[in-house]
């Protein structure tokens, strides 16, 4: 059987490191797609020629024209811009929505059949748009968010009580975002939720909500370290992690920017959920009850959704 064929759309810092995943875990052949000139043939070359040191079997391109990405199994987009310090993900909204257009056309023309992972901010309006310019079907067009924000959530929560990140659970609903929901009752480590962790005296409560705020502070705490741009490393890995379980048909249960229709008493919009992941791409959204105030938080959350996205709108009148 040929090799899944993975097409990277945009070959900067989370492009390139998606590159370099995918020819390490050997998950398919990639093709590097960038506007820019050089960029994805240098990084592609680059990354080849770790393949005799690490001993993987992918053949690596970089392409400037959309034609190369013909009967991609999966596009993985982060084409667009990042944030810098002082800048909010909002901030991106009108330049990243043309980029949108373009990729979303070019996915369309070359390689309709794929599952779309899209990473460029602001993610829940930016995948929304991806796949309205796109016209693909809303179950092959997700975004990654959740994966990342528990991931941040589930590493601060391990320094906090000394445990093996493998061990702690946790889950974020929401927009990717400021208003983004950690849900601490659902948030375990080894199955014990964390409110009865604070009942155990393992944390206090103040301590649990601060590292609630650095979850979903954790792109900007970055983005000021940084200065130049903002987090790739585990960004690239969280849509790696949903890539494999589109690719292997794993039924993951992972927290994604999915399409929500009826779940959640929502209409039709695309926000952060837990899905299950498998070859029919986002197959499931998992509906579960709230509590009063994470129903009020959620709301925030959506509320927050909806204002990017009539702002998309009233940018582009193809998507009203
Ligand atoms: P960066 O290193 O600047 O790479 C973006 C690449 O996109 C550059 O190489 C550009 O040349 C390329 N590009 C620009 N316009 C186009 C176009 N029209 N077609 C094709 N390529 C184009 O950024 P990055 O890789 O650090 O981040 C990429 C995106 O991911 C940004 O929008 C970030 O805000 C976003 N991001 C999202 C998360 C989430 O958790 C959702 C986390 C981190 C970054």
């Amino acid at each position: 059987m040929a090799r899944p064929k993975i097409a990277l759309i945009g070959a900067g810092q989370i492009g390139g490191t998606l590159a370099h995943l995918v020819a390490m875990k050997e998950l398919g052949d990639v093709v590097l797609f960038d506007i820019s000139e050089g960029t994805p043939q240098g990084k592609a070359l680059d990354i080849a020629q770790s393949g005799p040191s690490e001993g993987f079997d992918a053949r690596m391109k970089g392409a400037n024209d959309y034609a190369d990405i013909a009967g991609a199994d999966v596009c993985i987009v982060t084409a667009g811009v990042p944030r810098k310090p002082g800048m909010s993900r909002d901030d991106l909204l009108g330049i990243n929505l043309k980029v949108m257009k373009s990729v979303g056309e070019g996915i369309a023309k070359h390689a309709p059949d794929a599952f779309v992972i899209c990473i460029t901010n602001p993610l829940d309006a930016m995948v929304w748009a991806l796949r309205e310019f796109s016209g693909l079907p809303h179950n092959k067009v997700c975004g990654m968010a959740g994966v990342l924000d528990s991931a941040r959530f589930r590493h601060f929560l391990s320094l906090e009580f000394n445990v093996s990140m493998r061990d702690v659970t946790a889950f974020v609903l929401g927009g990717h975002g400021d208003t983004m929901v950690p849900l601490t009752r659902y948030s375990t480590v080894a199955g014990i939720p964390l409110p009865d962790l604070v009942k155990m005296g393992w944390t206090t409560q103040e301590k649990l909500d601060g590292i609630v705020q650095r979850t979903r502070d954790g792109g900007a705490e970055i983005v000021g370290l940084l200065k130049t741009g903002s987090a790739f490393y585990a960004p690239a890995t969280s849509a790696i992690e949903m890539a494999e379980a589109y690719l292997k048909d794993q039924k993951r249960v992972l927290p994604c920017a999915a399409h929500v229709d009826g779940a959640y008493g929502l209409k039709g919009m695309y926000v952060g959920v837990p899905t299950i992941i498998g070859a029919g791409g986002v197959e499931k959204v998992i509906d579960i009850k709230l509590d009063r105030d994470e129903q009020a938080m959620f709301d925030k959350s959506i509320d927050a959704v909806k204002g990017l996205v009539e702002a998309c709108k009233g940018i582009d009148s193809s998507l009203a």
